[in-house]
């Protein structure tokens, strides 16, 4: 779907919307205009009754919450926070043409966007509700947009950690770039939990869970797993899969585009890099060679948490083919794997490999 169907009332809710940017708009701006950032949607848009609508608070709980859309704005402390919203899918397409993978989309580089996210703060909630047992672990979340798997009806749902809950960049957010959600990003309310894969980030939020273990639901127990590269779908045991939180760093090159016919002389090559949020990104690296040499890729914006780091370089080349690589390091000194080998995984999820794009110059 082309991204501008976003926001086009004449499609139905029988279309499930998962888009991004064309690669001449993406990370061009460090904050992503609403109308660019890319949409996941595992199904259907839910029919919203706004009016009725109450975000439930449970579980380990010394009293249970049901809060309306204004009790939220009212009672709790709003807060803003630009973060980066990763989807684990991101860079598939390249993990499928190394070798095969039967489901998930076929992302490219587009699978990311950064917003100004508003709204109140997940830990002042829970602290609203109070939590009632030392055993709590973890906080889950559903979704309003139900469908089937393995057989049943549920909703869209995930978990993650009491500790990542409690911290103050994870919000419940009802505004995007200064104004309301949009339906597709999940009006009225979802969660944003930055530094971890897209898919702990709940749209249309409807009920909150403290307990003891992880959710049951099928998007923290199967989907979002991730395996090495020797598991495939007839081996595979779910269980022993590892519930993807943090992701890894990462650098993107966004342009030159791959395959692109220039002209030799000066290039200029821009994009992104990322970690797990809680480390700036160190250092980004390019390459116009294949990874022969390499050369310190300049900043475009000043370094900070849960936020994509932009960055370009400058080469002169001659005509000929050219094999431009990028390579990026956090502050916990992470960084990423030379080969697409090393990180494929059955799933397709955060592929972190260097990233390569080839280019002609004539
Ligand atoms: N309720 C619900 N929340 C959801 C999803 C979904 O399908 N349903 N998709 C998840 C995934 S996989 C990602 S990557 C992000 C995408 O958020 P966006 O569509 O606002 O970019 O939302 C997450 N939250
Ligand atoms: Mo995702």
């Amino acid at each position: 779907m082309p991204l501008s169907e976003k926001h086009d009332e004449t499609k139905t809710y029988d279309d499930i919307l998962n888009a991004g940017p064309p690669l001449n708009q993406l990370a061009k701006e460090f904050v992503t205009p609403t109308e660019l950032f890319f949409v996941r949607n595992h199904t259907q848009i839910p029919h919203l009754q706004l009016d009725s609508y109450r975000l439930r608070v449970g579980g380990l709980v010394t009293r249970e919450l049901s809060l309306s859309m204004d009790e939220i704005k009212n009672n709790f402390e709003r807060r803003s926070l630009i973060a980066t919203l990763q989807c684990a899918g991101n860079r598939r397409k390249e993990l499928v043409s190394y070798k095969p993978i039967d489901d998930g989309l076929a992302w490219g580089i587009e699978a990311i966007g950064t917003a100004d996210w508003t709204g109140v703060r997940l830990g002042d909630v829970l602290a609203s509700a109070g939590i009632s047992c030392a055993e709590a672990e973890h906080v889950a979340f559903l979704g309003l947009d139900t469908l089937m798997s393995d057989g049943q009806r549920e909703a869209f749902g995930s978990s993650i950690p009491l500790d990542k809950a409690l911290a103050s960049e994870v919000l419940l957010a009802y505004e995007m770039n200064g104004e309301d959600l949009p339906l597709v990003h999940g009006c009225p309310l979802r969660v944003i939990v930055p530094g971890f894969i897209g898919a702990r980030s709940v749209k249309w939020l409807s009920e909150i869970r403290i307990q003891e273990e992880p959710s049951e639901n099928h998007y923290q127990q199967v989907g979002y797993k991730l395996f090495p590269p020797h598991i495939n779908m007839y081996n595979v045991d779910y269980h022993e899969g590892m519930q993807l939180t943090k992701l890894p760093v990462n650098s993107v090159i966004v342009r030159p585009e791959d395959r692109s016919l220039m002209t030799a002389g000066k290039v200029e090559v821009e994009g992104y890099a990322m970690s797990d949020g809680e480390h700036e990104i160190t250092w980004v690296t390019v390459s116009p060679d294949g990874g022969r040499s390499w050369q310190r890729a300049e900043f475009l914006n000043e370094p900070q948490l849960w936020t994509w780091q932009l960055w370009r370089a400058e080469f002169d080349l001659p005509q000929g083919q050219h094999e431009i690589v990028v390579r990026a390091w956090d502050s916990a000194a992470n960084s990423q794997p030379e080969t697409i080998a090393s990180v494929w995984n059955f799933k397709g999820y955060v592929n972190n490999a260097w990233h390569r794009v080839k280019i002609t110059l004539k």
